[in-house]
């Protein structure tokens, strides 16, 4: 894997974050019980000595993946990104000239450390990952895509939320100079995204810088996106401008426009229909068949991470909370 050239100098974590935070990753990292292999070169280094993991490993469960990938090809061609309009080959046609260089992060909120970041400063920890995880549409498509990126939490920990924070809440970049469907009442813009800070702070949430051994796409949300692997795709907020720590549950872009077809929590769930199609099965674009003729499969639950996240929903009506 290459290393970002965007990414500053290596920075021993123990500079950045505190000893609580450092904490908390160990005990996220034994609840996910990831295999020896990750959790050795881990524990008390530096995140930037981490040793990346093995080609073709899926850091969700640690086995070798077996789900073919999808073309990269297919991956920045076929995209929402209502900003830039909102067919699927808007994205790629119309934001090829987006500006992400320089680009700054405004964290906001409840944490002891706030302000306005240059993006070097906000990724500063460590060589981005690979994850190879299912992006799932609420359209009833996915693809599996190879990403590069640090674990959100991680990323979150150098801003020392404070106990007030209860949820984390991102905004993407509203520029009309550049964004040409911003004119039209598309959705409210700018295109809002939160979680919980407890989803936050699982392991698998990811934020993204690249994908497929390279720096992301516009498209695809350069210079940063969000990847939340258990839910829908749209909770994959990007180009993110704004991260605060809230108190209360933040508003969301896709619920404010329809609430009762886009719930906060949005988990991948087979049993919840949206108002106007079944969630029950996706078209998975992967492999080298065209994507007329894409496999439908059966949906699972979380995505296929319930192992891992479903203890976050302990005691929760999914029907309810969708
Ligand atoms: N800012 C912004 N982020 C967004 C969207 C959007 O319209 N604007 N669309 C979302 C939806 S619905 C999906 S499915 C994913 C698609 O990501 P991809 O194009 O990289 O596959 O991005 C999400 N992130
Ligand atoms: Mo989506």
């Amino acid at each position: 894997m290459r290393r970002d050239e965007r990414l500053g100098p290596r920075i021993p974590s123990s500079e950045i974050t505190d000893e609580s935070a450092w904490r908390r990753r160990d005990v996220l990292r034994a609840a996910l019980a990831l295999p020896a292999l990750a959790l050795a070169g881990c524990r008390e280094r530096a995140y930037g000595d981490v040793a990346p993991l093995p080609e073709g490993v899926d850091s969700a469960d640690g086995r070798r993946t077996t789900e073919p990938q999808t073309r990269f090809q297919d991956a920045s061609t076929y995209n929402n990104y209502y900003e830039f309009g909102t067919t699927k080959d808007a994205p790629w046609r119309n934001a090829q000239g987006l500006r992400t260089k320089p680009w700054s992060v405004v964290v906001a909120g409840h944490a002891e450390r706030t302000g306005t970041f240059a993006l070097e400063d906000v990724l500063r920890l460590a060589r981005p990952e690979e994850r190879i995880t299912r992006l799932r549409c609420v359209e009833a498509w996915s693809m599996v895509i190879p990403w590069l990126g640090l674990p959100l939490g991680r990323v979150l920990a150098q801003f020392r939320p404070t106990s007030r924070a209860k949820f984390v809440a991102f905004e993407t970049l509203a520029d009309e100079t550049q964004m040409p469907e911003l004119r039209n009442p598309t959705l409210d813009w700018p295109y809002r995204e939160g979680l919980r800070i407890d989803e936050a702070m699982h392991p698998l949430a990811l934020l993204a810088t690249g994908m497929y051994g390279r720096d992301l796409p516009n498209q695809n949300g350069a210079p940063l996106r969000l990847i939340v692997p258990w839910k829908y795709g749209f909770k994959g907020i990007k180009a993110i401008v704004r991260i605060e720590f809230t108190e209360d549950m933040p508003a969301t872009a896709w619920n404010r426009s329809a609430p009762d077809a886009y719930g906060f929590y949005a988990n991948v769930n087979p049993a919840v229909d949206h108002p106007n199609w079944s969630q029950r099965s996706e078209r998975r674009i992967a492999g080298s068949a065209a994507k007329l003729f894409a496999e439908r499969i059966p949906t699972r639950p979380f995505n296929g991470y319930a192992a891992q996240v479903a203890s976050l929903y302990a005691g929760m009506d999914l029907g309810r909370w969708f």
